[in-house]
C-alpha cells in the first residue's frame, strides 16, 4: 500500500464517518462549541479598523450579495457600503431590469428556450439571481482592474461589470450546464477564460425525455471567452461541480465535487466518504478542440472528460468528503480544497499533477497534506506569508494554519500546523483576505462572511440579517473590529487595493451602452445630446429629452392610448455626483440617468388622462420641482 492511499485509508476509517458529518446531517451543532483553542472575539479596536469621517478606505470590497443578486461594494477597512450594482436582480432605484439599455444585456444573452419560458411567462428578462461569486479580471495573477465576474447560481448565467461605470456589460445563459456555481477568472497568463461550473446534473440532452436514469446525468465545465464573453468549450464530467480555482501558470483549473455519487437524493449524495476534485488540463482540452475531438450540443464545443475516457483532458483525485472551497495559495504551489463533512483541508501540490497526466502517477500522489482543522472546513483564505485561514462552519471559527507546517506533519513530522482559532458569529462560509487570492495577498484584513447572526443584534422579526465581521491580522492573532449585519446575503468578496481600481465620474457621452438610443435617434433625425422632441412613428412614439438641473427640457408631451412610448433622458449636466432620475408616476416606470448618460424606458400608454413625471434622484434645491406631464388622450371611441 503506498503512502497515499494509507492517508486516505486512515481519513476514512478515522473521521469521515465521524461527528462532523453526522452533526452535519443532523443539523446540529449550531453556535459550535468545541473548539481547542479559543481566543474570543475583542472588541472593536480604535486603530487598525476606524476610518475618520471623509477619510477614503484603502481597499475597495467587490461583495456578491447571494440571493438578492447584485453587486455591492465595501469600503475596506470602514466595512461601510458604498454601492449596490444591480446585476442579475431588478432595481426599483436604478431601473436596472426595465430600461432599454438593462434589457439588452439582460436578454442578448438568454438561450431561446429560456425567451420562449419568459415569453410565455410574461416576461422579458428574469428577474431574480443567486450572485454567489465575484472575481476580478487578472493580469499575470494580480487584479488587473478591468472587468468583475460573477455568477448566477439561480438563472445558469454568468455577468460581467465594467469597473470604470461599475455597470454590467455583457450576461450570459450558459448551455448545457446547470446552475452555475463555482467561477473563477484565469489567474494566468491573464483572464483569457472565465471558467464556470454547472453544479446540477442533469441528461446530456435535457428535452423532457428522461428523468429517473441517473446513468445518462451527465454535467458540464464550462470556459468562457473573456474578452468576447462567449463560451469558448465546455468538459463534460463525472460528478457534480461545486467550487473552481485556476492555477498560477495556465495550465490546470480544478473544481470540487460534493457528488461524486452521482446520486440524486441527499443519502446517495453522502453515500461514499471519497468525492473528487477534477483537474482540466488547459491545453490538452485546447488541443483536443482544435483536433475535433469533440461534440456539439447547443452550439458549443464539449470534450468528453468523464471518467474512465483515458484522455489527458481530465484527472479525479479522490478527497474526503463531499469536499466544497477550492482556493489555490499565492505560493503558486498549493491548492487548498475544504472537507466539509471532513474535518481536514486536503492540500494539493500542482507541481505533481504533470506526473498524474503523464506518467501514470496515482492522483492521491499530489495530495501533500491533509491537516485536521475543526469541523465543517468550507473556505480558504490567504495571507502572502505561507499562512492560511479556513473558515469552520460547524465550530462558528476560522482557523489559521501554516501550509509548509502541514505539509511537513504530512510526511511524519511531529509538528502542529495550527497557529490559532478565533471564534466567528456565526457559522462562516465564505472569507476572505486583502487580494489573498492573488500574487500581491497581504496579512492585514481579513473578512468573515457569516452565515447567521441569532443574538448579535436587536430583533427584527423572524428573518434575521446575516454577519460580517472584519478582523485585523497581527501575527497569529486576529482582532475583532467590525462587526455588523448584512441584508441578504454577505456570500463572498474580495479585497482590491484601491490603487487598482479607476471608476470615471462622469459618463463619456460616446459610451456603447446607449448605442442603440444613439442610432434611433440618428434615424430619427433627433439630437440625442439636447433633444426636446416627439417623433410619432405609427403607434410607436419616442420621446426624446434633456435634463439640466433642475428641469426637464419637455415640460409636457402628449401620446394616445395605446401608443408604445419610448422615452429617451440625457443627462448633460456634466458634473460629479450629479445625477438624475426619470419616474413616470402610476406607470410603474423609474431610471437613473447619471452625469453624462442617455437612459430610456418602453411601456404602452394604457391608461388616459395626466400623469406627472418627475425626478426622482435628489438633484438640485428645486429638485421636487423637477417634473412634467404626460397627457394620454382616450382612443377615438
Ligand atoms: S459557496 Cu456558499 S459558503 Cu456558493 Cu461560495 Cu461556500
Ligand atoms: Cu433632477 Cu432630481
Ligand atoms: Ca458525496
Amino acid at each position: 500500500m503506498s503512502s497515499s492511499e494509507e492517508r486516505s485509508g486512515i481519513s476514512r476509517r478515522g473521521v469521515l464517518a465521524g461527528p462532523a458529518k453526522l452533526a452535519l446531517l443532523a443539523g446540529a451543532a449550531m453556535g459550535g462549541a468545541g473548539a481547542l483553542i479559543s481566543s474570543s472575539s475583542q472588541p472593536a479596536r480604535a486603530a487598525g479598523g476606524e476610518i475618520k469621517p471623509g477619510e477614503l478606505d484603502e481597499y475597495y470590497g467587490f461583495w456578491s450579495s447571494g440571493q438578492t443578486g447584485e453587486l455591492r461594494i465595501l469600503g475596506i477597512p470602514s466595512m461601510r457600503e458604498l454601492m449596490r450594482v444591480p446585476v442579475f436582480n431588478r432595481c426599483s432605484a436604478t431601473g436596472w431590469g426595465q430600461t432599454n439599455e438593462s434589457l439588452k444585456i439582460l436578454t442578448e444573452g438568454l438561450s431561446e428556450k429560456t425567451k420562449k419560458y419568459l415569453a410565455a411567462n410574461g416576461k422579458k428578462t428574469h428577474d431574480n439571481g443567486d450572485l454567489h461569486h465575484v472575481h476580478m479580471s487578472f493580469t499575470e495573477g494580480k487584479y488587473d482592474g478591468r472587468y468583475l465576474f460573477m455568477n448566477d447560481k439561480a438563472n445558469t448565467r454568468v455577468a460581467r461589470v465594467r469597473c470604470d461605470v461599475m455597470k454590467p456589460d455583457k450576461i450570459i445563459e450558459i448551455p448545457n450546464a446547470k446552475a452555475i456555481h463555482g467561477m473563477r477568472p484565469q489567474k494566468w497568463p491573464r483572464t483569457n477564460y472565465v471558467f464556470a461550473n454547472g453544479e446540477d446534473e442533469g441528461p446530456m440532452v435535457n428535452d423532457g425525455k428522461i428523468l429517473d436514469d441517473p446513468s445518462q446525468y451527465v454535467n458540464f465545465y464550462t470556459a468562457i471567452n473573456a474578452d468576447e464573453m462567449t463560451i469558448a468549450w465546455q468538459v463534460m464530467v463525472t460528478g457534480n461541480l461545486d467550487n473552481t480555482d485556476a492555477d498560477y501558470d495556465g495550465k490546470y483549473a480544478f473544481s470540487t465535487s460534493y457528488n461524486s455519487e452521482m446520486g440524486m437524493t441527499l443519502a446517495d449524495m453522502t453515500a461514499s466518504d471519497l468525492d473528487h476534485v477534477v483537474v482540466f488540463n488547459i491545453a490538452e482540452i485546447e488541443k483536443g478542440i482544435a483536433a475535433g475531438d469533440y461534440r456539439e450540443l447547443n452550439g458549443v464545443k464539449v470534450i468528453d472528460g468523464r471518467k474512465g475516457q483515458n484522455k489527458n483532458y481530465t484527472r479525479y483525485i479522490p478527497i474526503p468528503n463531499n469536499p466544497h472551497g477550492c482556493n489555490m495559495a499565492p505560493d503558486r504551489i498549493h491548492l487548498c480544497i475544504g472537507g466539509k463533512l471532513s474535518p481536514t483541508v486536503s492540500v494539493i501540490d500542482v507541481r505533481k499533477l504533470d506526473a498524474v497526466f503523464y506518467d501514470g502517477a496515482d492522483p492521491r500522489s499530489a495530495v501533500v497534506a491533509e491537516p485536521q482543522l475543526g469541523l465543517g472546513p468550507l473556505h480558504t483564505a490567504f495571507d502572502g506569508q505561507g499562512n492560511a485561514y479556513t473558515t469552520l462552519f460547524l465550530d462558528s471559527q476560522v482557523v489559521q494554519w501554516n501550509i509548509e507546517k502541514a505539509v511537513r506533519a504530512y510526511a511524519g513530522e511531529n509538528v502542529d500546523p495550527i497557529l490559532s482559532k478565533t471564534d466567528v458569529h456565526y457559522q462562516p462560509g465564505h472569507n476572505s483576505t486583502s487580494e489573498g487570492e492573488t500574487l500581491d495577498a497581504k496579512a492585514d484584513y481579513y473578512i468573515s462572511m457569516n452565515k447567521f447572526s441569532k443574538d448579535r443584534f436587536l430583533n427584527v422579526g423572524p428573518l434575521k440579517p446575516e454577519n460580517e465581521q472584519l478582523f485585523t491580522i497581527d501575527g497569529n492573532r486576529l482582532t475583532l473590529v467590525h462587526d455588523g449585519p448584512t441584508f441578504a446575503e454577505p456570500h463572498d468578496s474580495i479585497l482590491v487595493h484601491r490603487s487598482k481600481v479607476n471608476p470615471v465620474h462622469v459618463w463619456d457621452r460616446k459610451d456603447p451602452m446607449w448605442e442603440d438610443a444613439r442610432k434611433q435617434a440618428e434615424a430619427d433625425g433627433v439630437d440625442l445630446d439636447w433633444g426636446a422632441d416627439v417623433i410619432r412613428d405609427g403607434n410607436k412614439v419616442r420621446v426624446y429629452m434633456h435634463s439640466v438641473a433642475p428641469a426637464f427640457s419637455l415640460e409636457k408631451f402628449t401620446v394616445k392610448e395605446g401608443d408604445e412610448v419610448t422615452i429617451y433622458v440625457t443627462n448633460m449636466d456634466d458634473v460629479e455626483d450629479l445625477t438624475h432620475g426619470f419616474c413616470m408616476g402610476d406607470h410603474g416606470v423609474a431610471m437613473e440617468v447619471a452625469p453624462q448618460a442617455t437612459a430610456s424606458v418602453t411601456f404602452t400608454a394604457a391608461k388616459p388622462g395626466v400623469y406627472w413625471y418627475y425626478c426622482q434622484w435628489f438633484c438640485h434645491a428645486l429638485h421636487m420641482e423637477m417634473r412634467g406631464r404626460m397627457f394620454v388622450e382616450p382612443k377615438a371611441a
